[in-house]
């Protein structure tokens, strides 16, 4: 399949999709939502992609948020129904059965902080932006930002965030734990893509059930979630990874871990 908006690549067991709409900074707009959704039809139907990394093409720009331009005349209708498509996307990241990896290039601004967070973590060059500038425009987060923001870096950073508009390096937004690791631009996608085989060598069964488990269990209580995990675990242990992965420790061998 062919997409204007964005670059579909595979490498072995990694799918890797690049925001392409240089021109605009990689602004989202609804051809970037559903040639996305379009990709990760594709990505759910191929057992072989064990991870995916969203990242921005070129230099500067991850993604410089919503596209503005295109926003500027929405009805109340147009802009709640651009906002339910934008959730429901970074709803199924969160919720694919794979690990998603945000490789921040550049500038990630409003909805393009908010794409990032939806992803299993980030990983940034040290020439990254964060910030949720929305207020500046006189509208607030529209794709989950006021909500994944105060999970991610707690209730005050988010508010002082949204609040001030102001956009943090990526030194910065590490610091506040937005960001797991900063790399050199040079090398800020070979590491991402190390990261990504290692993740891709383990077993399919145990890596969704640890994304599932932590994804939802993070708004359940403690003995709801710790119950979910020993659910989790016991299928782990029954799964034909799960027995692999305990023979292969016991005759000092490495896992060999079929799909
Ligand atoms: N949308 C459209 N075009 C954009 C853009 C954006 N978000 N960001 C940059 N561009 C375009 C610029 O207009 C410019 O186009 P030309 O003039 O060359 O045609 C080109 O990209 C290069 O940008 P600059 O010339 O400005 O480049 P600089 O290096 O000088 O500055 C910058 C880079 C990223 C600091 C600056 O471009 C900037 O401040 N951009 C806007 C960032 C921003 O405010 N982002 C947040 C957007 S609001 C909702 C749903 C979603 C949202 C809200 C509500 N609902 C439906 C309720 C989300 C909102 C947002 O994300």
């Amino acid at each position: 399949m062919s997409y204007d908006t964005i670059i579909f690549e595979i490498d072995d067991n990694v799918a890797v999709i690049k925001f392409n709409r240089p021109k605009a900074l990689n602004a989202i707009n609804p051809d970037v939502i559903n040639e996305l959704g379009k990709a990760l039809d594709q990505i759910e139907a191929d057992r072989s992609i064990r991870v995916l990394i969203l990242t921005g093409e070129g230099e500067k720009s991850f993604i410089a948020g919503a596209d503005i331009s295109h926003m500027v005349n929405f009805t109340p209708t147009d802009a709640k129904q651009f906002s339910r498509q934008g959730q429901e996307l970074l709803f199924r990241l969160e919720s694919l059965p794979i690990p998603v990896i945000a490789c921040v290039n550049g500038f990630a601004l409003g909805g393009g902080t908010e794409f990032a967070m939806a992803c299993d973590f980030i990983y940034a060059s040290e020439k990254a932006r964060f910030g949720q500038p929305e207020i500046n425009l006189g509208v607030i987060p529209g794709f989950g930002g006021t909500q994944r923001l105060s999970r991610k870096v707690g209730m005050a950073q988010a508010k002082e965030l949204c609040m001030t508009g102001k956009i943090i390096s990526a030194q910065e937004a590490k610091d506040i734990g937005l960001v797991n690791r900063l790399f050199s631009p040079e090398e800020l996608r070979e590491e991402t893509m190390k990261t990504a085989k290692l993740i891709a060598s383990k077993g399919r069964t145990s890596m969704q059930a640890v994304k599932e488990t932590i994804q939802r269990g993070y708004d359940l209580d403690l003995r709801n979630s710790c119950y979910m995990e020993s659910e989790a675990f016991g299928m782990c242990l029954s799964s034909p990874d799960g027995k692999e992965g305990f023979s292969a420790f016991l005759e000092k061998r490495n896992p060999e871990f079929q799909d």
